[in-house]
Parts: C-alpha cells; structure tokens; sequence
C-alpha cells in the first residue's frame, strides 16, 4: 500500500471514528458485500429531472427521525418490496409493531416474498392492524408505530434505542416530489413526499453497513417523533410540588415569575 494511500485511509478512519463518537445522527451506509450499493440501487430506480441520476444521496439525505411512524389521512399504506441483497434474504421478515408495546408485531413481509411483493395496511377505528384487507386480530393502542426486521435470530427496530447493539440498522429517504422513481412490481411515477424507501442493515453489531439487506417502499406514511417514556411518567414529588404551587396561586401569594 502506498504511503499517501494509507495516511489517507488513516484520516478517513479518523474521522469516521471522530463522527460516530460525536453521535452523527445518520448512519455512515457502505458498499458492503459485493452487491449493488444502496446509492446505485436508488440510482437505478429514481431518476432526477435534469442528471438522471438519483436526487437522493444515500448518506447525507437520511432522514434524522424515522423510529416512529403513522398512517396519514387516507387510512392505508401500501408497502412494496425493492430488493434484498442478503445472505438471509430468504428468512428476512418486515412488518410493524405498537409504538407504544413492541411486543405487539404485525409481519408484513415473509422470508419468501423478494422484490415487487406489495402489502396493503390499514388501522381500523378500534386500532385492528389490517393487511390486505384481513383484519390480523391485533389492536394497536392508536396510530403510531415502529418497522422491525426480523432475521429469524434478531430483530431490529426502526428505534434504535430497542436494538441490543444499540445501532441503527434501518436507514430512511423521503421522496423530494421531482424524481420519477420506478419500483418492481408498479409503473413509474413521481416519487411523492409521502413516500419513504426504508433500507435495512440486517446483521448484529452493523456487519458490513450497506443498508441493502432489505430495501422497500412505504407510502402514505409519515414519521412522528415519540415522547421520551421516562419523561411522560412524572414523579410522585413533582405532581405533588406542582399541586402546591397551585395552592399557593389560588391563596393569592405573589408569583414568581422565573423568565
Ligand atoms: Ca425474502
Ligand atoms: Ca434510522
Ligand atoms: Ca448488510
Ligand atoms: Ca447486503
């Protein structure tokens, strides 16, 4: 290896290593295992009006929210499979769980299914997850939830905070309204804003990064961001300092105005 290759290798480590201990908020997507890169698969299928290229660059394009999800108006999302580029891609499974209990998970995608499988979802008024058109028999508590990946030993959440490792594993681009984006199994069309590509990383500890183990399609959708749980539930103390400040309000003492 020559000399300036090395140093330069040294100095993108440097940084590397320097961005993910300043906790960059996007994850730094590879080129992997020898498949195509999330940035040629997007080049492939999304094509800017002028470079006919993809508008999306796959690592500074990322969206900084994407843990939680919901439905928008309309009621259903359809979710359409891209590609799998994975040795698990045969028992990789996808699908949706509570936001507010991740324990209750929905499979929308089967280890079978590859590129151009298309899932309807809807939530019905009582919260029932229903998948093309079958109500699945469970309730979320409202419109609100995470995508998982399940490798058959592992799942991983869109919430990072429930992966084991800690690390990100699924990487989201929202359509920018310009590009025309042509999916497996539907003709071309604009990539609308309310439509996201959801690309996964399906091996423990971030393997080797590329984001390609698992791509899809999700529309009608968008992200919402999620009180943390530790600050919803405020101490006994608190409500009762609270409740005395109110006391003293109602007896006429002088506020305190802390500005
Ligand atoms: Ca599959
Ligand atoms: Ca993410
Ligand atoms: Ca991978
Ligand atoms: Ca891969």
């Amino acid at each position: 290896m020559k000399k300036q290759t090395r140093l330069t290798l040294t100095a993108t480590l440097a940084v590397t290593i320097g961005m993910a201990t300043a906790g960059l908020a996007h994850a730094t997507v590879t080129f992997g295992d020898g498949g195509a890169s999330l940035q040629s698969i997007l080049n492939n299928i999304t094509k800017a009006p002028i470079n006919n290229a993809s508008g999306i660059n796959v690592n500074t394009d990322q969206l900084s929210s994407d843990s939680y999800w919901q439905i928008s108006g309309s009621g259903g999302s359809f979710a359409q499979i891209i590609i799998e580029l994975a040795g698990n891609a045969n028992t990789n499974t996808v699908g949706i769980y509570d936001a507010t209990d991740p324990s209750k998970m929905i499979t929308l995608f089967s280890g079978i299914e590859s590129s151009g499988a298309q899932k309807l979802l809807t939530l019905g008024n009582d919260g029932s997850v229903i998948v093309n058109f079958t109500d699945t028999g469970i309730d979320f508590a409202g419109n609100a939830f995470g995508y998982f990946l399940n490798t058959g030993s592992t799942i991983f959440y869109s919430d990072k905070d429930l992966n084991a490792d800690g690390i990100d594993h699924m990487v989201a681009f929202q359509g920018k309204g310009t590009d025309t984006i042509d999916l497996p199994a539907t003709l071309p069309g604009v990539w609308s804003t309310n439509e996201y590509i959801m690309a996964w990383e399906d091996l423990p500890g971030g393997g080797d990064m590329d984001y390609n183990d698992f791509v899809l399609m999700t529309e009608s959708v968008s992200p919402i961001s999620m009180p943390d749980p530790s600050i919803q539930s405020i101490p006994e103390p608190s409500i009762l300092a609270l409740l005395g400040i109110g006391f003293l309000g109602l007896l006429g003492m002088p506020r305190i105005r802390n500005s």
